[in-house]
């Protein structure tokens, strides 16, 4: 990820459940101070402003739990399209909106990945899996889905057509607490890496990404990051709709960012889940962009890097 340009791109996705507010996330980012502390970093920005949905077409949804889907499937559209051009000249940073997002950013740098002859990782921070399809989900909301979208699960017809999928054995969730019995049974049998926080107490959050990490690079891979607010604590981070206790501390976020930072791996990213209204005082949005800080290389004394 070396010396890339950064395009930030806004989406103000939040069809994708049903609490009003994630839209604003964007400008909120913007409004932290986000594009100034990656430039003092000695980055490159390039801010792309707010993406506009592609224009709504008529899908019928498998069943009539489902939210909002043709916006979301515009949406997704948009990304796709967005991602990829971006991904050709720089690196992404997808600032949200509701986690359904990544049917969209996800898709479009699996695309990327594709046309490289490169496999696509993908490391999911999150206190859920996301990995319902529309037909499996009690709750209609499409943000619980794009894992399941994006590794080629049945249930997304009407959804855009994926240039490439994610292989499962490409992706490593870190943070899980909140899981329904039917992403349960289905992450069982499939080969995602699965690290919930009772594997976090135990053996530390360095060792399960450490090995990640170094998968990724045997193979030469692009990763992609998928940051949703509620991987974080709500203590620290209370801006998101779906708070689940017990969430990564600032401490072990931070310490993920650094060791992404290190590897060198990174291609792309997705700030997914912040719901401004729910802030206090702007503390989640500051500690977002604190976090992609570290992501982008601020340390507080310099140090050799050590191997990841
Ligand atoms: N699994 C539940 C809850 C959920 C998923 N993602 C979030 N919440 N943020 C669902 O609605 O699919
Ligand atoms: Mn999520
Ligand atoms: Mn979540």
């Amino acid at each position: 990820m070396a010396d890339k340009t950064l395009f930030l791109i806004g989406a103000t996705v939040e069809s994708g459940q049903r609490i009003a507010g994630c839209g604003m996330g964007p400008d909120a980012y913007r409004a932290a101070g986000l594009t100034t502390i990656l430039r003092d970093l000695g980055r490159e920005v390039r801010d792309l402003g707010n993406l506009a949905p592609a224009p709504l077409r008529e899908v019928v949804p498998v069943n009539d739990r489902v939210h909002r889907m043709a916006e979301c499937v515009a949406w997704t559209e948009a990304l796709i399209e967005a991602g990829q051009q971006a991904a050709t000249q720089g690196m992404p940073i997808f600032l949200g909106g509701d986690h359904s997002l990544a049917l969209g950013s996800v898709a479009a740098m699996a695309a990327h990945a594709g046309r490289e002859g490169r496999p696509l990782f993908v490391l999911w921070l999150d206190a859920h899996s996301d990995y319902h399809t529309p037909v499996t989900s009690d709750s209609g909301n499409l943000h619980g889905t794009p894992v399941a979208y994006l590794t080629g699960r049945d249930g997304f017809d009407g959804f855009p057509e994926l240039a490439a999928k994610v292989d499962p054995a490409r992706v490593c969730m870190i943070g899980l607490r909140s899981v329904d019995t039917e992403e349960r049974a289905a992450l069982r049998s499939s080969d995602i890496l699965t690290h919930d926080m009772r594997d976090i107490d135990e053996t530390g959050i360095v060792r399960p990404l450490r090995e990640f990490l170094e998968r990724v690079r045997q193979e030469n891979g692009l990763l992609h990051v998928s940051l949703d607010v509620d991987f974080l604590d709500p203590a620290i981070a209370p801006a998101v709709g779906t708070t689940v206790p017990g969430g990564a501390t600032f401490r072990e976020a931070h310490l993920v960012m650094e060791l992404l930072h290190d590897s060198g791996l990174v291609s792309s990213l997705d700030l997914v889940e912040l719901n401004p209204m729910l802030d206090e005082r702007g503390k989640t949005a500051r500690l977002m962009i604190d976090l992609t800080a570290s992501l982008f290389g601020r340390r507080v004394i310099d140090r050799p890097n050590r191997p990841f």
